[in-house]
């Protein structure tokens, strides 16, 4: 029975949909595609992955792409899972998103902080952390890109639970977070971190935590580069290219700092459209534009990471 016909790619979807449709994805391109629970949130929801693999039982290089962890950034989760219809869709008709999965697994969260989501669809459509709670405080929530454990409750990171920014009690204190971490570690074979949010049209590679330099600094400047100009040549979007620190604001405990200070070369931020006319409310008619624009960008990462 196929029910993804129905999947509008072009429109904003609740938790249950997108869910339902990694589902139906998995189960169209049973070969290629599988859903995996990876943990679950604060609020009990789980935390669903799809995993693209043309490798029977070997454990492959692989490479994460993360979106949707500050909830209120919509185009980052409908970017996610219009990818990974993508992904099915072109294998084996486009030679690179093909070679890249000959030798390469991807695995792919797109609602990494599925309690805020909902919470943005139902009562406060810019909630940006996640829906924990804090003792000793009416404030909810943490930010769970300030709680990986980089530089954790350093610069550009506040202590106070109310904040937009506020780290967590400890490193990992975020279960969705957590998720994440036990799993890339267990796995143990990550080249690659991207992590999508919005808005500002930027490419960025660590660091956030420090304005020192990253030693590979100048490979990630020059893949970013490259990616920035193939994602520019869809429709003219303009994308900054940069270490963090420098590009927007320092930052400690981000996702992408943790990924390459633990060995994840590859790692990347992108901030998708747009520059601030609509900032988080991006139309969605937006939506297939902007991911058609962010596919090339990613596969030219994923390109350079797989011949590399
Ligand atoms: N911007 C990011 C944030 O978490 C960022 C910027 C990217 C910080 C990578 C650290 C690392 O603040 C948004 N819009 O969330
Ligand atoms: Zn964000």
């Amino acid at each position: 029975e196929r029910r993804s016909n129905n999947f509008n790619y072009g429109a904003y979807h609740s938790l249950k949909a997108i869910y339902h449709e990694m589902d139906n994805i998995a189960a169209d391109f049973p070969d290629l595609a599988r859903r995996v629970k990876i943990g679950h949130s604060f609020e009990n929801r789980p935390m669903y992955v799809l995993k693209f693999s043309t490798g029977k039982g070997v454990r492959r290089p692989a490479i994460w792409l993360n979106a949707g962890i500050h909830s209120r950034e919509w185009i980052s989760q409908a970017t996610a899972i219009w990818t990974a219809r993508k992904i099915v869709s072109d294998y084996q008709r486009d030679p690179a998103i093909t070679s890249i999965l000959e030798k390469m697994d991807i695995f792919l969260l797109p609602v990494a902080n599925p309690d805020g989501y909902v919470y943005t669809q139902t009562q406060n459509r810019l909630w940006r952390k996640t829906r924990s709670l804090n003792p000793g405080s009416s404030c909810i929530g943490a930010d769970p890109n300030r709680n990986w454990n980089a530089s954790f409750a350093g610069k550009g990171a506040s202590d106070n639970p109310c904040s937009e920014v506020y780290h967590g009690p400890h490193a990992n204190s975020e279960v969705e977070v957590k998720s994440v971490v036990d799993f890339i570690q267990k796995h143990g074979n990550f080249k690659c971190f991207i992590d999508l949010h919005s808005y500002s049209q930027l490419l960025m590679y660590p660091y956030g935590y420090s304005a020192k330099k990253a030693p590979d600094a100048k490979e990630l400047d020059k893949v970013a580069r490259r990616a920035a100009k193939a994602l520019a040549s869809v429709s003219g979007t303009e994308y900054q290219v940069g270490p963090t620190c420098a590009t927007v604001y320092p930052a400690s405990g981000s996702s992408i700092d943790w990924a390459y200070d633990n060995g994840i070369k590859f790692a990347f931020t992108f901030e998708l459209r747009d520059t601030g006319t609509y900032g988080f409310l991006l139309p969605a008619n937006q939506i297939i534009p902007t991911a058609e624009e962010t596919w090339l960008g990613l596969t030219t990462i994923m390109e350079h990471v797989r011949d590399n």
